[in-house]
């Protein structure tokens, strides 16, 4: 039998969360595009799920500004145990947009989800709603060796004033074990540098036993992932993991990533604890802010990216506004000297009428004048 991935061991858990109906958890996964962030949630999936009772589920939330999140759903049964996982897909930065504010929709989608909650519980209706806030996010950095990009901190940033966020250094198998040692470090240091918060498990309250295993979980912060969708063979046994000329990179072998790790953490030893801080202090946050501010948010971040979104586009069109005014004005002036020219030429052509008039008139006199002449002379 393949061993247990641990979710029974949940009612071990320093407090009961699980009523029989069960609980949920949601996970999001954000990064730039092709950083590996489907194939992670596939992997964990079709590990978590070995010999669990699943009901799978998958469809997509399409967003404004066709930004398209994809949710991944599975109930989880272990010895009568309901967890009701939910992993969050979002698509990479570039997929859709360029800009500096491509993480927009990402908070909206996290924001989105307080905001329903808070709705449904203050009119009551908290029991039929689909909470889907999420207590784990999942940042993933491409595995440059160098530091932290500025749209990394940037993004950072934002997610973790709003959720538990946890960094993670994507396709481990492409760094070696030398410069993943001095990556991590210098992340950790970059985190602390721009004051970003990330999630940090908690120790108060464990035993010994359990101490040493968070211990060991927080030292290899941020974790490193080997993600891979199909399984390798590796002495004579089918592991999960991506194979090389020269061997195999193995996503549950902790000599070759954090994945195990990370999932422990995830899935088994700290699921309460990411369920009661977003509770206690991210929603928290989220709701005294919300109420708080009412509508006025100068200082928040988002909103002033969403202002000056709002600027830009105000000022596309005031100067398509301007532009067009300008062609009527151009327009106008051309008709009128259109039609100061036809004044003109109708002043010339009355002028000549008149000469021809007149001449027609003295032509006419000097006949008269001839045929008196003519008469007189007879
Ligand atoms: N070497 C390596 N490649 C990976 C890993 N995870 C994903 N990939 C590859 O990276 C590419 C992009 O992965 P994908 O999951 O679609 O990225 P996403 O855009 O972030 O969802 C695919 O070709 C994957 O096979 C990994 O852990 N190691
Ligand atoms: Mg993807």
């Amino acid at each position: 039998m393949a061993p247990s991935i641990g979710i029974a061991e949940l009612a071990n858990q320093r407090h009961r969360i699980v009523s029989r109906k069960g609980t949920n958890f949601s996970i999001m996964v954000v990064g730039e595009s092709g950083v590996g962030k489907t194939t992670f949630v596939n992997t964990l999936f079709s590990t978590v799920l070995k010999d669990s009772r699943v009901l799978h589920e998958r469809h997509t939330h399409q967003l404004e500004r066709t930004i398209s999140i994809d949710v991944v759903r599975a109930d989880v049964e272990e010895k009568g145990f309901k967890v009701r996982l939910t992993v969050v897909d979002t698509p990479g930065f570039g997929d859709y947009m360029n800009n500096q504010d491509c993480w927009v929709p990402i908070i909206d989608f996290l924001d989105d989800q307080h905001h329903n909650y808070m709705k449904a519980e203050s009119s009551g209706a908290r029991k039929g709603i689909d909470d889907v806030r999420i207590h784990a996010c999942l940042y993933f950095i491409q595995p440059s060796g160098h530091t932290l990009k500025s749209l990394d901190i940037e993004v950072m940033k934002q997610l973790g004033s709003r959720v538990n966020l946890i960094p993670v250094i994507a396709k481990a198998d492409t760094i070696t074990p030398k410069d993943l040692a001095t990556f991590k470090a210098r992340i950790l240091d970059c985190l602390k540098a721009h004051n970003i918060k990330y999630y940090i498990p908690s120790f108060e309250d464990d035993d010994e036993e359990t101490t040493l295993v968070t211990q060991s979980i927080v030292s290899a912060m941020p974790f490193s992932v080997i993600s891979s969708e199909t399984e390798v063979m590796v002495d004579g046994k089918p592991v999960r993991g991506r194979e090389y000329l020269w061997g195999v990179a193995e996503v549950e072998n902790e000599a070759h990533c954090d994945f195990k790790k990370l999932r422990n953490l995830l899935i088994r030893t700290h699921m309460h604890d990411l369920i009661t801080s977003t509770e206690e202090e991210h929603y928290e946050t989220f709701r005294s802010t919300k109420l708080l501010s009412m509508g006025r948010s100068d200082d928040d971040p988002v909103a002033r990216a969403k202002k000056s979104l709002a600027s830009k586009m105000k000022e596309d069109e005031e100067a398509l506004r301007k532009r067009f005014t300008e062609q009527v004005r151009q327009e106008e002036n051309r008709f009128r000297q259109w039609e100061q020219k036809l004044i003109a030429e109708r002043d010339r052509l009355n002028r000549d009428l008149e000469e021809h008039h007149s001449l027609v008139k003295e032509l006419e006199a000097e006949y008269e004048e001839i045929q008196l002449q003519v008469k007189g002379g007879r």
